[in-house]
């Protein structure tokens, strides 16, 4: 009898148990899980930046060795760049590649630093202009995204012709009023802001153009180019076809030309005279991106590596964007 109502006890105790545990369970439910899933992330993403900030010193570091060493010649044999950058960590791999970041078309060279406010930079805007329609864009598209842009830039409140000021960004139209820039760009996402871009996110164009973090500069590693700066090149110099400039990246040599004369007189046969850009065998502009997977998750990263005065110096960074 004692030993039936033990067991009967027993009985009630495990279900009030499974009772207890069934009400808990669906008392947190999704959430619980949901705040496991998001506490386990920013575990991960707290770990890769981490890393990624230990690359990015490692890549300061190399690149001011460099730059003591063999600063007039950096080609893509060249050590700096083919260096390989894979980091494992406690089962976290951490892959980086750092690269030149000169080939390509910088949207802060469409002004000139003039008494402490921003001009159009004329040659600059030819430049851009041979590179847009290269690539098959319209006349009145490229009017706009030029006039945009510079505007966005500036510090007046006058629109160009085909630009906007305060007062559009300002106004009922826009969703998210905001005030135009009045800096050089740091990054290209900041393009999404001008209306013009938003019918050209599958365009061409962002392969092509880059930004340089607070830097009108335009100078060109001109060893460093491959088949994808086929556009660009072409845009550089105003009396290349596209056909020429496909010619001249494929014969640049592995390992560079020494010099800017060095690689003119190579191409002869062209007519290489009056660049828009500043043609050079080294590069003072790098990009350091890094990537991390754990299982559903991800991390990227992007550095912009600038040298000045002698010294690497880290300009600006992004994660999970490009
Ligand atoms: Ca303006």
């Amino acid at each position: 009898m004692f030993i039936k109502i033990r067991q009967g006890v027993v009985l009630i105790s495990v279900l009030m148990i499974i009772l207890i545990l069934s009400a808990i369970g669906s008392t947190l439910g999704g959430d619980f899980l949901k705040s496991l899933k998001r506490s386990g992330y920013l575990e991960f993403q707290s770990n890769s930046i981490q890393l990624m900030r230990n690359i990015e010193n490692l890549a300061v570091e190399r690149i001011n060795q460099f730059s003591k060493l063999e600063l007039q010649d950096l080609n893509k044999k060249s050590e700096l760049l083919t260096f390989p950058f894979i980091y494992e960590v406690n089962g976290l791999t951490v892959n980086a590649n750092l690269s030149d970041f000169s080939s390509c078309f910088n949207i802060n060279s469409l002004v000139l630093e003039q008494n402490q406010s921003f001009i159009a930079n004329e040659r600059a805007i030819e430049q851009f202009k041979r590179l847009l329609i290269s690539l098959e864009i319209s006349e009145m598209d490229t009017n706009s995204i030029i006039d945009q842009i510079i505007d966005w830039i500036d510090t007046d409140d006058q629109p160009r012709a085909n630009g906007f000021e305060d007062y559009f960004y300002t106004g009922p139209i826009n969703f998210r009023p905001m005030y135009t820039n009045k800096r050089l760009l740091i990054n290209l996402s900041e393009l999404n802001n001008l209306p013009i871009f938003k019918d050209l996110t599958d365009s061409m164009l962002f392969e092509n153009v880059c930004v340089h973090p607070l830097s009108y500069s335009n100078e060109v590693n001109i060893n460093t180019m491959d088949a994808d700066d086929n556009y660009f090149l072409t845009s550089i110099f105003p009396n290349i076809s596209l056909t020429d400039a496909e010619f001249i990246i494929s014969k640049i040599p592995e390992n560079g030309f020494k010099t800017t004369d060095e690689f003119i007189s190579s191409f002869s046969e062209f007519n290489l005279s009056d660049p828009y850009s500043t043609i050079k065998t080294s590069s003072k502009q790098f990009l350091l991106s890094t990537s991390t997977q754990v299982d559903t998750f991800s991390f990227s990263s992007r550095t912009f590596i600038n040298i000045k005065n002698g010294r690497a110096i880290i300009m600006s960074r992004s994660y999970n964007i490009n």
